[in-house]
């Protein structure tokens, strides 16, 4: 399908990014569903080419597994359906709503991808195991690709929401996007769910202490424009890591260390740091949780309380998924740890909503390079080097 010559089409055009600013300009005040109609029936086919393209790239022991096949099934036709769109009417209502109406059937086709493409990388290490070159490239394609999903689904939600029959979840948000959004809230909500699932777990769950500074617009709470499901779903899936830490490392004492988030709004940077004393874990360890390869292993921890069931925070894909989100806007999320006493997570958001581009992969030689083979091999001498699998200079 990557010889199909409208991918090979659309896959020379780069990716457009846009800034948080200008996806709120353009859904309170210049944007029309017209004219979201003329971007997306262009952009929506260059993004899903350029990660079409890396698709057909990888090894083929991995390509070949059934669950990947299905992905790029979903991928194949989601890029053919928009396709029908790029000669028609876009002064015709009826093609606006049918444009919108596809763009909602290809968002709901595309719901399993994760979990899907995780099963074939499980698929692919039962079939033939893996060696730490297809590691890295692998780890590398799913980092670009789970970035394209996260751009093209807000693409697609931007659009559904603001032109769509679907009801705006909140009377100021910009479809998804909260201009105000405000940082303490989420983050007591995301710890208030994360607690209710300790609790059932674990049967105590640690408190959490609040500290919070706006350094510019001192007393005033902190907000940024952003997405309050991408916050969210960051900060649900660090306290769930933290609380699991503290409580397994503090099971014979029946008073919890609590949790301490502290919020800082600074010139630049929107930082949140959650500190847990929950023992930390070793240096070498940190990078393995970024890891999809080492996540979708057999689970490499089992909980010492309750065995069998679901554990509260698993080393799935929460963590390298939530980096993700904050790499999206041009933020990160780095884990840093003191072995034997505790982990503090830190999330870096980006203060000016024109500063906050989207971070998108683009399909070009460098990329290519990385699936050739002896790029992905370490120039390191071979045990557990830091720069091993590359991670610390990721070019994104
Ligand atoms: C840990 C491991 C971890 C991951 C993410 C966030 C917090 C923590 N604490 O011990």
């Amino acid at each position: 399908f990557p010889d199909n010559p409208e991918c090979e089409k659309y896959s020379k055009y780069s990716p457009s990014s846009l800034t948080l600013e200008q996806l709120t300009d353009f859904g309170s005040k210049t944007g029309t569903e017209k004219s979201s109609f003329e971007f997306l029936r262009h952009e929506l086919p260059v993004r899903l080419a350029n990660i079409m393209k890396e698709i057909s790239l990888l090894p083929n022991t991995l390509l070949s597994m059934p669950s990947v096949n299905i992905v790029n099934g979903w991928y194949k036709q989601s890029f053919a359906e928009i396709l029908e769109f790029e000669n028609s009417d876009a002064d015709s209502p009826n093609i606006l709503s049918k444009f919108t109406d596809t763009l909602i059937k290809i968002r709901n086709r595309h719901t399993n991808v994760v979990e899907t493409m995780a099963q074939g990388v499980m698929e692919m290490k039962e079939a033939f195991g893996t060696d730490g070159k297809q590691e890295n490239q692998i780890q590398y394609f799913l980092d670009r690709f789970y970035i394209n999903r996260i751009s093209i689904r807000m693409l697609i939600n931007q659009h559904a929401l603001l032109y769509g029959s679907q009801l705006a979840n909140h009377p100021r948000h910009i479809g998804c996007i909260d201009p105000n959004c405000d940082v303490v809230e989420v983050a007591k909500d995301a710890f208030a769910n994360a607690r209710f699932l300790c609790e059932q777990y674990y049967l105590s769950a640690p408190d959490l202490k609040i500290e919070c500074f706006n350094v510019k617009e001192i007393g005033l709470p902190v907000q940024i424009v952003y997405v309050p499901s991408h916050l969210y779903h960051m900060l649900f899936e660090l306290f769930k890591n933290a609380m699991r830490a503290v409580v397994e490392s503090n099971l014979k004492s029946s008073d919890l260390p609590p949790l301490k988030l502290l919020i800082c709004k600074g010139e630049e940077d929107l930082t949140i740091k959650l500190s847990d004393r929950g023992g930390g874990i070793s240096y070498s360890k940190i990078d393995l949780l970024f890891q999809y390869m080492f996540s979708t292993a057999p689970q490499p921890h089992t909980s010492s309380v309750n065995d069998g069931s679901a554990p509260l925070a698993g080393y799935g894909y929460g963590l390298p998924l939530s980096r993700l989100y904050a790499r999206y806007f041009q933020g990160d999320l780095a884990l840093s740890s003191v072995e034997g006493y505790g982990t503090d997570a830190i999330v870096y958001l980006k203060v000016l909503s024109n500063e906050a581009s989207e971070c998108l992969p683009v399909y070009n030689k460098t990329a290519y390079k990385m699936y050739d083979s002896d790029v992905a091999v370490s120039d390191w001498s071979s045990p557990q080097h830091w720069l091993q699998n590359g991670s610390a200079f990721r070019p994104n």
